[in-house]
């Protein structure tokens, strides 16, 4: 008997240490907290997206986002997929295709995970970008600046430099590119950041801006996820 109560006492000591100190893993379904939960990036970016998902790396640009996902009570959320993360745009410039989600893995006992992916979105950003766990948005907005081949629609479309994106990169997003981009015909063109998808950055458009829209004019790319 007093063995017994021995270790029931060693184990409830035990537990109220792991409690105290915030070692405790949170049971299934518990959602992060986003005043308690830390939300980092190596740096940062521009990066180029397509919705069919063959835009850049966040590595591509030396960046990996590191998320620390804890509770309302602090405690580390462990093992939460990272099917469930993805990044919107800090201005809602961006449109995600789909049910699409760029991570992969999933938060570690400490409720750590290091991202890396593709965007796969239409539209434009260059405010930044916010991680979104299960619907719940984290912060801060991270210094990372989206642009999409796929700015404008062939059906209807939208005026100037408004951005009207129907996910597909088609005619529409090259006549766009086109009124941004300097040329015999067009010496005047006036800069414009979300079409300007390729290093060197600023200035006027070149010809390494074109070469990766085409690659995704030429390719039909559109975005297939439901
Ligand atoms: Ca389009
Ligand atoms: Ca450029």
């Amino acid at each position: 008997m007093f063995k017994f109560t021995a270790i029931a006492l060693a184990l409830v000591t035990l537990l109220l240490t792991l409690e105290v100190f915030g070692v405790r893993s949170t049971t299934a379904g518990e959602k992060p907290w986003p005043e308690w939960s830390t939300v980092t990036v190596t740096g940062e970016g521009i990066l180029f997206a397509c919705p069919q998902g063959d835009g850049e790396l966040l590595s591509d640009k030396g960046l990996t986002i590191t998320a620390t996902l804890r509770t309302s009570l602090g405690y580390p959320v462990a093992g939460f997929p990272a099917t469930d993360l993805w990044l919107i745009g800090c201005d809602s410039g961006l449109v995600i295709c789909g049910s699409a989600r760029p991570f992969e893995g999933a938060t570690d006992v400490n409720g750590r995970i290091l991202l890396d992916g593709r965007i796969l979105a239409s539209g434009c950003d260059n405010t930044g970008v916010r991680l979104v766990a299960q619907g719940i948005t984290m912060q801060p907005c991270l210094p990372i600046q989206v642009r999409s081949a796929d700015l404008k629609s062939s059906q209807g479309g939208c005026p100037g430099d408004a951005l009207c994106p129907d996910g597909e990169v088609d005619l529409a997003d090259f006549s766009f590119l086109a009124t941004h981009y300097p040329s015999s015909g067009n010496p005047g063109a006036s800069y414009f950041a979300c079409v300007d998808f390729a290093t060197p950055y600023g200035g006027s458009l070149g010809l390494a801006d074109l070469s990766r829209f085409a690659t995704h004019l030429s390719g039909q790319h559109r975005c297939n996820v439901p």
